[in-house]
């Protein structure tokens, strides 16, 4: 995602922090070895993960989308922007 050559890693989750239950979407970036620190993309957890070069810049996107069981549902899209 990040253009060093070097596949990073998209996680989105649930868990629970004390009482509290938590969503993430994080990017964890490859370090060639080992992973950085997640940089959070979106406090929503999401079923479906797509990285693909939506614009056609050259960089890779990400696409997240979640349906929900009363016919609702999200799409976000999130453009890869130099820095
Ligand atoms: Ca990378
Ligand atoms: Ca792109």
């Amino acid at each position: 995602m990040n253009g060093d050559g070097l596949m990073d890693v998209v996680v989105s989750r649930v868990h629970r922090e004390n009482s509290a239950i938590r969503k993430h979407t994080e990017w964890y970036p490859n370090l060639g070895g080992t992973f950085g620190a997640p940089i959070e993309l979106a406090n929503r957890d999401y079923l479906a993960i797509r990285p693909v070069d939506i614009d056609g810049g050259g960089d890779t996107d990400v696409v997240l989308s979640k349906s929900t069981s009363y016919g609702g549902g999200s799409l976000l899209w999130m453009e890869n922007v130099p820095g």
